[in-house]
């Protein structure tokens, strides 16, 4: 047995696979290499197939390979091949050997890593003296189906939270479904307050990418690079509403003063009254559906909406598309999951871009943001999307609870709106029924409050509160006027009530804001 003295860098942990459907007809060793050399820490042989001789002659192989890079070789389940092997340690799923009898034979400096998907499954293998726990499963994924529990980023990030109570010391890394488009995310939304992830583990994301290296080097920056929509949150947050509402004219004249590029990806029904509703607030907007447009947009400093209001198959791959280049530069996105619960598709659609990547506010009605509260592939009990049950403090309890697990914000929308970021939330009563009686006046909400954030990245719940009031007032304003008469003449009173108080809090009036409720 090699005994491994150094500490472990858990950062990217790599486990094989030998089917066909991920690996194909290339050499599994190969691959590994490739790997290794691309970047990866820690590799676990894992092979539920092979008999015994096949199996520790695979091990040696490897061993060859990752011993050269200082690499950990880890057998999965099989202590007599790590043994045989001279492998550095093992990884034991719950129905494995105990920890004890494993220490005995490897020894005691053997790296022995435990599968957990509980705070007591957890408690248990650190207390047995587990060097380290693989938390999961994450996400559902092909690789491994039949999972026990599907626990996504909040129960990783409980798991994490739990191990802070303990007195031994733990590494951990989570698995199940993750791969670039979400590896910054899983490591950003799973961080507890008291502990964060020393990596993660992914199997397909390498072992089944035409270049495994290139993959590797890829995961390996991605891990290691704190990720840019989480760069530029101001530790200075205020909590106190006087303080909030003496900002916000400073934050309506910056929209105006720095025209910012709005980009939506919107539904057919609003493009154009949010196309204008952006241009009232100040904004720059472009209606860009195509996705690989985003790649360019994301460079120029705006927000991106994405609005689901008409989501095709077509649709959702733009958007995502669009979602991992803001991503990746960025820039603030706004998600709208119009309809979320209405049909399979949607949830579906709602499902795909959570774990897609990451979103610094997500705007809907009740129904909609129940349905966002039970996605990201987490089981939650007692959510539905139906219609409105709960009471104004179980409203804003979902929406706290909800922008603390997903690290963002949360607006859900109604007669009174309320809007979080997990540790901040607000009720704002302004708004007038008419915005109930026309079409999009949620979707170019939406759009208001991406172009908000756009110039105030510091604390974006201050900048939604902002555009959430200049945009309701002016509805107010506008349906006060003796020339409305009803929805249909409220629309172009409502777009000139927004310009005007584009232009008056420009010259420094801001009258309008005693409104704010
Ligand atoms: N163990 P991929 S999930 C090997 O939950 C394995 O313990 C899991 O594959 C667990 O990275 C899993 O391709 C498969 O999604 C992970």
């Amino acid at each position: 047995m090699c005994t491994c003295m150094m500490k472990v860098n858990y950062s990217l942990y790599l486990v094989t696979d030998n089917t066909t459907a991920i690996l194909g007809d290339r050499d599994l060793c190969w691959v590994v290499e490739e790997a290794v050399k691309g970047g990866v820490t820690v590799v676990q042989l894992r092979d539920k197939t092979s008999e015994t001789a096949g199996l520790i002659r695979i091990a040696k192989r490897l061993h060859n390979i990752t011993k050269g890079h200082d690499v950990p070789l880890l057998i999965n389940d099989r202590v007599d091949v790590a043994f045989a092997a001279g492998a550095e340690g093992v990884h034991l799923g719950q129905d494995d050997m105990d920890i004890e009898t494993a220490r005995k034979l490897l020894g005691p400096n053997a790296i022995i890593g435990v599968t957990a998907s509980s705070r007591e499954e957890a408690r248990q293998a650190v207390e047995g003296g587990a060097d380290y726990l693989g938390i999961g499963t994450l996400f559902t994924t092909p690789t491994k189906e039949n999972t026990k529990f599907i626990i996504g980023t909040s129960g990783t990030r409980d798991i994490l939270d739990s191990l802070a109570s303990l007195e031994q010391q733990v590494s951990t890394v989570c698995i199940g479904g993750i791969n670039a488009t979400n590896a910054q995310r899983v490591l950003y939304q799973s961080r507890s307050p008291s502990k964060g992830l020393d990596g993660i583990a992914v199997v397909s994301a390498i072992m089944a990418a035409p270049d495994p290296r290139k993959a590797a080097q890829d995961l390996r920056e991605l891990v290691m690079r704190p990720p840019r929509f989480a760069a530029e949150s101001d530790d200075k947050r205020t909590h106190a509403v006087d303080e909030i509402l003496s900002k916000v004219p400073e934050i309506v004249a910056k929209v105006g003063a720095q025209a910012p590029l709005c980009h939506n990806m919107t539904n057919l029904v609003v493009q154009n009254f949010a196309a204008n509703v952006a241009l009232c607030i100040g904004a720059s907007p472009i209606m860009a559906n195509n996705g690989d447009e985003a790649e360019d947009l994301c460079q120029l400093g705006g927000a991106l909406v994405i609005n689901m209001g008409t989501v095709t198959p077509d649709g959702l791959q733009n958007y995502l598309k669009a979602l991992r280049s803001y991503n990746a530069v960025g820039g603030p996105v706004l998600f709208d999951p119009v309809g979320a619960g209405a049909t399979k598709q949607r949830r579906e659609a709602v499902k795909s871009l959570m774990a897609g990547g990451w979103f610094d506010l997500i705007k809907g009605n009740e129904g909609e943001i129940k349905t966002v509260s039970g996605a990201s592939g987490v089981q939650q009990r007692g959510v539905d999307s139906g219609a409105s049950t709960l009471s104004l403090q179980e409203k804003a309890t979902l929406v706290a609870r909800t922008a603390a697990r997903e690290r963002n914000i949360i607006l859900m929308t109604g007669k009174t709106d309320l809007i979080s970021d997990g540790s901040r939330t607000f009720a704002i009563n302004n708004g007038h029924e008419y915005l109930g009686e026309i079409t999009g006046s949620g979707c170019t909400l939406g759009t208001t409050v991406a172009a908000f954030m756009a110039v105030h990245r510091g604390d974006k719940l201050l900048a939604a509160i902002a555009g959430i009031f200049m945009y309701e007032i002016a509805a107010e304003q506008a349906a006060k006027r003796d020339d409305v008469r009803g929805p249909g003449t409220f629309v172009p009173a409502f777009l000139d009530e927004i310009s005007a108080i584009k232009k008056q809090t420009s010259n420094g009036q801001t009258g309008w804001l005693s409104a704010a409720n």
